[in-house]
């Protein structure tokens, strides 16, 4: 299924579908669990963040950003994978409910907070998609994890998935632009428009690189 405008019937079911899915008292409930584990997610990086900061004096992340999908692209996605719409299957199947974003400005810190991030003893990395190393074909870069986090709840212990995206400044400000093309109706030029996006993201990969390279030379320099 392509990209549902929002004038036609199909939107109009899914809207009128979300809006009635959305309104049950279990879907609430989940939702506040969801945003549980975002907290205690972005809780672990603001650790990270706040002791890289005290040791060597950086943040290996600039910024962080929590989301949970709204109950239309839940529903959109739930249609476009052949699920059924039901509770139980929106929690089992859609692993990106809850979302962080975490920015970066240098690429080696992706992966070294995703790396210190999965070897917490109560987080279980349960899929791993490197678009960095393997770029989408429009020039999409970030790393995806979905993590199965616990949650303590009054009376159980609950485990939530959540996905955590890592970019770079960079890719994040390609990815935002991107994303407007997206969601755009009507551009008569969307083919010059994505090929000039491509070279974009690529002249970006490089300049990432060459940043990172920079900073190295100048913390070498530092220590001579
Ligand atoms: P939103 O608004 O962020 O919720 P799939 O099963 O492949 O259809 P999956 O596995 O979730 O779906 O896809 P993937 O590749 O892990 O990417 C999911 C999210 O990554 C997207 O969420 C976007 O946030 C981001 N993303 C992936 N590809 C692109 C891209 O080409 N351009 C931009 N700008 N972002 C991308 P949603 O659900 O689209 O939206």
């Amino acid at each position: 299924m392509g990209l549902l405008n929002e004038f036609s019937e199909d939107y109009v079911n899914m809207e009128n579908i979300a809006k009635w899915f959305s309104k049950g008292e279990g879907y609430m409930k989940l939702m506040t669990e969801y945003r549980c584990a975002m907290m205690e997610v972005e809780t672990k990086l603001n650790v990270l963040n706040a002791e890289f900061s005290l040791q060597y004096d950086r943040n290996p992340f600039e910024q962080i950003e929590t989301r949970l999908k709204n109950p239309i692209s839940i529903i959109e996605k739930m249609c476009r994978k052949n699920i059924d719409i039901s509770l139980e299957n929106m929690e089992k199947e859609i692993f990106d409910i809850a979302g962080i974003r975490v920015v970066c400005s240098f690429k080696e810190d992706i992966y070294m907070l995703a790396d210190m991030l999965t070897a917490q003893d109560d987080i279980s990395l349960i899929e791993r998609k490197d678009y960095i190393e393997f770029p989408k074909k429009n020039g999409y870069r970030s790393l995806h994890l979905i993590l199965d986090v616990p949650i303590f709840l009054s009376n159980c212990k609950k485990y939530m998935k959540v996905e955590v995206q890592f970019r770079t400044i960079a890719m994040d400000f390609w990815a935002s632009l991107e994303h407007k093309l997206k969601y755009k109706k009507e551009i008569s030029n969307a083919e010059e428009i994505s090929a000039r996006l491509k070279n974009c993201a690529d002249t970006l990969a490089v300049m990432d690189n060459e940043m990172q390279e920079i900073r190295h030379e100048i913390d070498l320099a530092g220590e001579l």
